[in-house]
């Protein structure tokens, strides 16, 4: 290779050689890391064709073998979006654009929500890749894309083995038109507990700088003091905050006393107190009935005629699109949908079919339904892909029931596969039941992550140790609670609506202490630089602001990343059939390193297992043999 980059040098080929010519050339010498990532990538891909894919597969399913074909784009810049009016106005002028905007506006959730409550959240940068200049060129009315945060953070780096900042700069960079929006658990950030203030503050600074556009700030029990400080965050970052009532009851049912209207009406009211760019009502169990719907929505419309309303929802009953068009009819600007063969169930509601029916009327989305049709022809094939993950393999509906147990709906699958697994398939009622008596246990919570792990946890300790609601509340002070109620017991994540349950909570922790009021308030800041210093120790020079970011998030975790780099190399560069199941003996294929690089693989042979317990997969690589050893763990 060192000779070729000598020979392909065009001083050299001049003939313009002299003793400056090393020195004036240092790009000769960058080879090492262009063999060590094929290397690297031969060896991985030797890893599982031996001992199977390094990521757990909940579904004993493989990749589909069809090959998504992506949908032509024209050639150039894409239209201009709603983001050409962000960049132009500032959050403000994009609010107030948003409000004025005719028609019904919508989010597409494809690229986050969508797969994180159908496929475990497993979808791969390599494939939103493919499919995001499609979306810019045809899709350039839509109010945001939403495509990072919730739980993609922690499973691009603990499962996918690709960094979430990297998908983040490349998909902006195929998207300029578009707004992106993120899911920002408050005070928790893109994690499952209160980090320092500053480390939020932070996070928002180096998502913004990387290209993220609308925060949609929530926190897991509405809790305000956390909610603001997420704002706060999102705001100084110069970003859009979209504040987040997250919604639970039944507003329009007058025996659910807790959550009413006017509860909802009082957060809002702080909410945009605070200055809040966008009111957004995430629904995230998909328990908003068009009723419900149309009631809040009209009461948030009258009360605040020029703050633009976003509405989430899940379809896990079915009722989604009735209750997204009642929304939008009560007042909502923006609605959340995903493409149709990525939406239903636990999803959100179908796109296809929100267009369908929003034409013709007044809340046109003026999104052409064909470009829909392509768009969802690519996700059917693509999601194909990730066969290994797809809750359909097990899950065939949604379910009404979700109305009682009001799981979210990530949650409400992962419970499914959860119970699969287990061998208690045919008892995930008796799952759900014990979750809506965990939760009437804990006092009737709003449940979003974190806090509908709590109850989720709660609800399997009941069922292992067949507990009853009474006999939980009896036994309080003698049970070995999950170490995650406890903690909430103690006020780690906050302090919900109506105080904690009593003398439940009292029992529990005897003499355990309490975090009084904002959790994160008592956390000492993060140091930067001395975790930056400290990676630098650990990873070499090469630490970014965003890998500090990631650390600071999920140490372990990202320090099983670099890792799991170090020795298998680039990953994300493998399509994704490669990814999860490795080559079949004699394919031939493409990696694409980056722009330029390409590498030409075949496999060619799996070796006998040695006496170390080891096997030699041999390759071609670039036209020459190569092998890996691989210790033989199956
Ligand atoms: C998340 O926090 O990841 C969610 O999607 C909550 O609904
Ligand atoms: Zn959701």
């Amino acid at each position: 290779p060192f000779l070729q980059n000598v020979l392909s040098n065009n001083q050299f080929l001049n003939g313009t050689v002299d003793t400056q010519f090393i020195d004036e050339n240092p790009d000769l010498f960058n080879l090492k890391p262009v063999q060590n990532r094929a290397q690297k990538l031969l060896h991985y891909l030797g890893h599982v064709m031996v001992n199977g894919p390094t990521t757990p597969i909940p579904v004993k399913a493989k990749p589909s073998p069809i090959d998504p074909v992506i949908p032509p784009v024209p050639l150039g810049e894409p239209p201009v979006g709603f983001r050409d009016v962000l960049l132009r106005e500032g959050p403000d002028g994009f609010a107030k654009a948003v409000r004025a905007h005719q028609g019904l506006l919508l989010m597409d959730t494809t690229f986050r929500d969508a797969h994180q409550s159908l496929l475990a959240t497993r979808v791969r940068t390599h494939d939103l890749k493919r499919i995001a200049p499609f979306v810019a060129h045809n899709f350039s009315n839509l109010f945001s894309v939403e495509n990072w945060g919730g739980a993609t953070f922690d499973v691009a780096m603990r499962f996918l083995c690709e960094c979430p900042w990297k998908r983040l700069q490349e998909l902006r960079a195929l998207m300029p038109n578009v707004p992106f929006q993120m899911l920002l658990r408050g005070a928790n950030a893109v994690g499952y507990t209160n980090y320092p203030d500053n480390a939020v503050f932070k996070f928002c600074e180096v998502a913004k700088e990387n290209g993220m556009d609308i925060f949609r700030v929530f926190d897991s029990l509405n809790y305000l003091p956390n909610m603001l400080l997420g704002m706060e965050a999102a705001g100084a970052a110069g970003g859009v905050v979209e504040a987040a009532i997250s919604y639970t009851g039944d507003v329009s049912d007058p025996m659910r006393k807790k959550y009413s209207l006017e509860y909802y009406l009082k957060l809002a009211d702080e909410l945009v107190k605070a200055g809040t760019h966008i009111l957004c009502i995430k629904d995230m169990a998909g328990l908003l009935k068009p009723d419900s719907g149309r009631l809040l929505v009209g009461a948030l419309r009258d009360r605040f005629p020029d703050v633009p309303i976003h509405v989430h929802t899940h379809d896990t009953a079915g009722a989604g699109v009735a209750a997204m068009l009642a929304c939008a009819e009560a007042g909502a600007d923006i609605v959340d949908v995903a493409v149709d063969s990525m939406a239903g169930m636990t999803s959100q509601p179908s796109m296809g079919a929100i267009v369908a029916c929003a034409k013709g009327t007044k809340l046109n989305t003026g999104i052409s339904l064909e470009k829909v049709f392509d768009y969802s022809e690519y996700w059917e094939v693509t999601r194909g892909l990730y066969a290994p993950f797809d809750c359909t393999a097990t899950m065939k509906s949604g379910n009404a029931d979700v109305y009682e147990n009001e799981i979210p709906g990530g949650q409400y699958t992962n419970l499914h596969f959860q119970a699969h697994s287990m061998g208690l398939g045919n008892k995930f009622k008796e799952v759900k039941k014990a979750y809506a008596e965990a939760n009437k246990l804990l006092g009737d919570l709003i449940k979003v992550t974190p806090s509908s792990k709590i109850v989720g946890d709660l609800a399997q300790f009941m069922v292992q140790n067949a507990l009853t609601r009474a006999e939980v509340e009896e036994r309080a002070d003698e049970l070995s609670f999950p170490l995650s109620v406890v903690e909430f017991l103690q006020g780690h994540i906050g302090i919900p609506h109506g105080g904690f349950p009593e003398p439940f909570r009292s029992k529990v922790l005897k003499s355990l202490p309490r975090v009084e009021g904002r959790p994160g308030a008592s956390l000492p800041a993060l140091d930067f630089e001395a975790l930056e210093k400290q990676l630098q120790e650990a990873h070499g020079d090469e630490i970014t602001p965003e890998d500090v970011m990631s650390a600071a998030m999920y140490p372990k975790v990202f320090q099983e990343f670099k890792e799991f780099t170090r020795t298998f190399g680039p990953v994300d560069c493998l399509d994704t059939r490669l990814f999860l199941d490795g080559p079949k003996i004699a394919e031939e294929f493409e990696v694409e390193l980056e722009r330029g690089k390409t590498l030409h693989i075949k496999a060619l042979a799996l070796g006998d297992l040695n006496k170390a317990g080891q096997r030699e997969v041999f390759f071609e690589l670039n036209g020459q043999l190569r092998s890996v050893l691989v210790k033989d763990t199956v």
